[in-house]
């Protein structure tokens, strides 16, 4: 927000109340949260931090999971505004992605995947804005490249992982995005054995995804077999704890059936410490033995690798400390989340301080490791960190957030959720140099708090205001379906740009003269050329024979912000949408016999209506 806007900002507000108080108790839009007469200034205030004037720019992107709808969504903070949907592992027409050859390519036969956790890229910890990971349950991760804000490549899915939940969390420098299997699985895949032989032969895997560090590039690192627990999720460590990543895990029982039930029966499950540098050393040497045409490291004969801490019951965030010395993680359904003293783990395993082994993986002493319980609330989910040492944790059973601080281990504040937190993000709230300022609660269930809109509702999220002692929630918005977790980073880390420059576009198929657009054959095979500019397709028409295989090559020759222009080919199911500066193709085979119109589908001039041309199929 800039600083000129605050004298309007002050006076629209001014407006909005008076108008407010005028309206009376008819006022339909009076907000809940304003309690009749003396909260009116406490709503006032909130709308001041969180308005961001017509023109002016939000300071914040949040970049929040999509869940099962498979995607990405941008929302600006703090007003909560839906800036853009970046598609990952679902097609979407709007932008065409899954209709060109090389997202289909990249979907490959998944139209779907169930995206959970994003990651920022990181140097020295802190986020870079550089690229943007999300795994996928099917074993996969997707790299989103923020310069142009698109999925560039989707690893997997991985041999060997089951349930890719563990993921995407990334190591301080980018060298890592991990995964770990939520769903144990007899391995290599396609080994069909019963479920009742669960606990000897279903295995576990978490493993490191690397990333190139030029070019974001990813390629399997390295892969370490686990016993048959389901992973959960994941957090590196930093400064002091670098070198180690951690997984929270839940059915350490190895039980089955109504896991509910079954798996509820020990006091505690645990967090895996892995050390990664040690595993990258292993994978160098080819340690590890051949599974699902990947080497797979034992940590039973490689001692050091992996340890267990014993943790809460079936806990779910880990989260290390801004500082690195603090790992964080609780059982759901506990009323304390415990800190762990990363120095106290550490000479835990000098001493070997065990008191036993899960499949030849020393379970360290809880007694030893902890430093705290700290009494945050009913079922602590998942901490962030502000700047000044305090401390944010998520209570699903409380629906509330806890403030409180590492090292007195005070709970200093409470604030409620409308309904049931998720996950929260705080402003880079999980790197070395959080931001403080705002917190997102990530809610599960938002009835009444929005105009109904039927049984499907949307996903409350509530922003809060964390620059005071006292936090303060200060806007609803509502999330697509659904953020399991999202990330907030300061806006002018990202520098994307607006048109692919001319002298990028390296394409084969590229034109950019209307003379050189048109149709080439060879044999049954035809490339047709074409170019998008305002106000033409060209060609405006082209003839090809029933049964060729065709290439559609479309080249968006402006170089102008906002100006795309789409592709769209009637009864073929072909919906192409074009960047300024870029080239798209896409092949199919000549089915249908007739005259079939195309046109731009995106609104781009006066005369966008008259932007078509027909496909002859004789
Ligand atoms: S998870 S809240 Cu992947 Cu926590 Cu869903
Ligand atoms: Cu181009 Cu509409």
């Amino acid at each position: 927000m800039k600083i000129e806007g605050k004298g309007t900002i002050l006076a629209t507000v001014a407006g909005i109340v008076v108008l407010g108080l005028l309206a009376g108790r008819c006022a339909p839009s009076a907000p809940k949260g304003a309690k009749k007469g003396a909260a009116v200034s406490d709503v006032a205030q909130a709308a001041m931090k969180v308005y961001v004037a017509p023109g002016d720019l939000d300071e914040y992107y949040l970049f929040a999971s999509g869940g099962h709808s498979g995607q990405m969504y941008v929302y600006g903070l703090p007003s909560g505004r839906h800036i853009s949907t970046i598609p990952v592992f679902t097609p979407y027409p709007a932008t065409g992605y899954g209709f060109d050859d090389d997202s289909k390519k990249m979907l490959g036969e998944l139209t779907w995947g169930d995206a959970h956790h994003p990651a920022l890229s990181e140097t020295n910890g802190d986020y870079d804005g550089r690229w943007l990971f999300i795994n996928d349950m099917n074993g996969r991760i997707a790299r989103i490249d923020l310069r142009d804000f698109k999925t560039k490549q989707i690893i997997g899915p991985v041999p060997n992982v089951s349930g890719n939940h563990g993921s995407s969390f990334v190591t301080p420098g980018t060298e890592y995005s991990v995964m770990a299997s939520r769903f144990s699985i007899p391995i290599p895949k396609g080994t069909a054995v019963e479920v009742a032989k669960y606990a000897t032969d279903y295995k576990g895997v978490v493993t490191g995804i690397k990333v190139d560090p030029k070019t974001g590039e990813m390629s399997i690192g390295w892969q370490i077999l686990m016993p048959p627990f389901d992973y959960d999720l994941g957090d590196a460590g930093k400064l002091v704890s670098n070198g180690w990543v951690f997984f929270t895990s839940y059915n350490t029982e190895k039980a089955i059936g109504k896991l509910e039930i079954t798996s509820a029966q020990k006091d505690r499950d645990y967090i895996a410490a892995v050390d990664w540098k040690m595993a990258e050393q292993l994978a160098a040497k080819g340690e590890g033995q051949m599974i699902g045409g990947i080497k797979v490291i034992d940590p039973a004969k490689n001692p050091g690798l992996v340890y267990f801490m014993p943790c809460g019951k079936s806990p779910h965030g880990v989260d290390v400390s801004p500082d690195g010395k603090y790992v964080i993680g609780s059982g759901k359904l506990q009323g304390v989340t415990t800190a762990f003293n990363w120095e106290k783990v550490q000479t835990a395993i000098r001493n070997k301080d065990f008191t036993g082994d899960e499949d030849g993986i020393p379970v360290l002493k809880y007694e030893s490791i902890k430093d705290a319980e700290v009494p945050v609330g009913l079922g602590p989910l998942h901490t962030q960190f502000g700047p000044d040492g305090y401390a944010y944790t998520s209570l699903f059973v409380d629906s509330a957030i806890a403030k409180w601080k590492l090292g007195t281990w005070e709970v200093v504040d409470k604030v409620p959720m409308s309904y049931s937190i998720g996950h929260l993000s705080a402003a880079e709230g999980d790197t070395v140099s959080p931001d403080g300022k705002w917190l997102v609660g990530l809610n599960k269930l938002s009835h009444g708090r929005h105009l109904t809109v039927g049984p499907s509702q949307p996903e409350s999220s509530q922003l809060v205001d964390i620059t005071e002692e006292k936090m303060k929630l200060v806007l609803d918005f509502f999330t697509e379906p659904e953020p399991h977790y999202a990330q907030i980073i300061k806006a002018d880390k990202i520098k994307a740009i607006e048109v692919y420059p001319k002298e990028e576009n390296h394409h084969p198929l590229a034109v950019w003269d209307v003379k050189d657009a048109g149709v080439t054959r060879n044999g049954n095979k035809v490339t047709v050329k074409i170019v998008e500019v305002r106000s033409t397709i060209t060609p405006t028409d082209f003839e090809i024979k029933e049964g060729d295989e065709v290439t559609l090559a479309i080249t968006n020759i402006e170089q102008t912000t906002d100006e795309l222009h789409g592709l769209g080919l009637l009864d073929y199911n072909i919906n192409i949408v074009v960047d300024p500066g870029e080239t798209k193709t896409v092949t199919f085979k000549a089915k249908k016999k007739g005259v079939f119109p195309y046109y731009c589908t995106n609104f781009c001039s006066a005369l966008h209506q008259e932007m078509q041309g027909y496909m002859v199929v004789r």
